[in-house]
């Protein structure tokens, strides 16, 4: 029944599944779930985020049950499964964040997502899911860039103009950003940041202290919600992404970082994998293990 229905529409970006979990929809009993989200309509430079979730699945092929450093059985912990992908409209920004936002507020009612992008604009259809469903909730942001510009060639919603727009509509509690380094149009960016309220952790504080910053996230109090844009890590160990900075985080660090997570997550997000321009599949296998080491830490929770 489950497959009659996956063929009516044209996911064609779906391949296998996370982890190798069962492909299921119905969530009674599971704890958290796998969704692919395979929109990219919203990148301002390299487009092909679509294909991160098909890539993020190809790059989980090698994830096994038991996770040595957090000693946990991160999926039968979770009960975990693969629910598919999120039936996005090409070349449709507006439809596509109704539609995630409806799908999102139906999924998340059941269990804890964990989802692979697509472009970082997905995130705030997300967050206003989240918000319907648990209140407003604290978002920690892995990023090169802000995303929080007001808008690209005059346009609100694009991969970063969202988090200015969830801060607009009050969607958020806290919010600390992880990873920060690329060149700005001006200065104003760092007034900006000021007047938002957002607490940024530059790459230099992450060199100097990642203990200082991870001390300052787990401070968090309350339901959190993790966004990872896998430009946050340094294109040498992660190359296949739209919008690449070079001198990020290594992909040991970001690793750690997830590792070290001591908050309540209610969602977690992989975005802007862009397969086709990645080497080897190191951008994949990265964002894979990204996911599954946040899984691990709800698993302990
Ligand atoms: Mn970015």
């Amino acid at each position: 029944m489950r497959q009659i229905d996956a063929l009516k529409s044209p996911r064609f970006t779906q391949v296998s599944t996370f982890g190798r979990l069962p492909l299921i929809q119905d969530l009674h009993d599971v704890k958290a779930f796998f969704v692919g989200i395979p929109f990219d309509d919203a990148t301002t430079y390299r487009p092909g985020a679509r294909f991160g979730p098909m890539g993020i699945r190809q790059g989980s092929r090698l994830l096994r049950p038991y996770n040595q450093f957090l000693d946990v059985y991160t999926f039968d912990e979770l009960n975990a499964c693969d629910v598919g992908d999120i039936n996005v409209i090409p070349g449709y920004i507006m439809d596509t964040m109704k539609i995630i936002e409806e799908e999102m507020i139906k999924l998340a009612g059941s269990g804890t997502p964990f989802i692979a992008g697509g472009d970082h604009s997905i995130t705030l259809p997300i967050l206003r899911a989240m918000a319907k469903v648990h209140g407003k909730v604290n978002l920690v942001h892995f990023d090169s860039h802000y995303d929080f510009w007001d808008t690209y060639w005059g346009k609100k919603y694009t991969h970063g103009s969202w988090l200015r727009r969830a801060l607009e509509e009050n969607l958020l509690e806290e919010v600390i950003q992880v990873g920060i380094r690329g060149s700005t149009f001006s200065k104003d960016d760092l007034h900006d940041r000021e007047k938002l309220g957002v607490t940024s952790f530059t790459i230099r504080d992450v060199k100097k202290s990642m203990e200082a910053v991870m001390k300052e996230i787990n401070s968090l109090k309350g339901k959190t919600y993790v966004s990872f844009d896998i430009d946050a890590v340094d294109p040498a160990f992660a190359p296949g992404t739209g919008t690449p900075e070079v001198g990020g985080l290594t992909s040991y660090e970001a690793m750690e970082m997830i590792r070290g997570l001591n908050v309540n997550i209610v969602g977690f997000d992989v975005v802007e994998v862009a397969p086709s321009y990645d080497v080897s599949e190191v951008t994949s296998m990265l964002a894979a293990n990204l996911i599954y080491e946040a899984m691990s830490v709800k698993a302990k929770r």
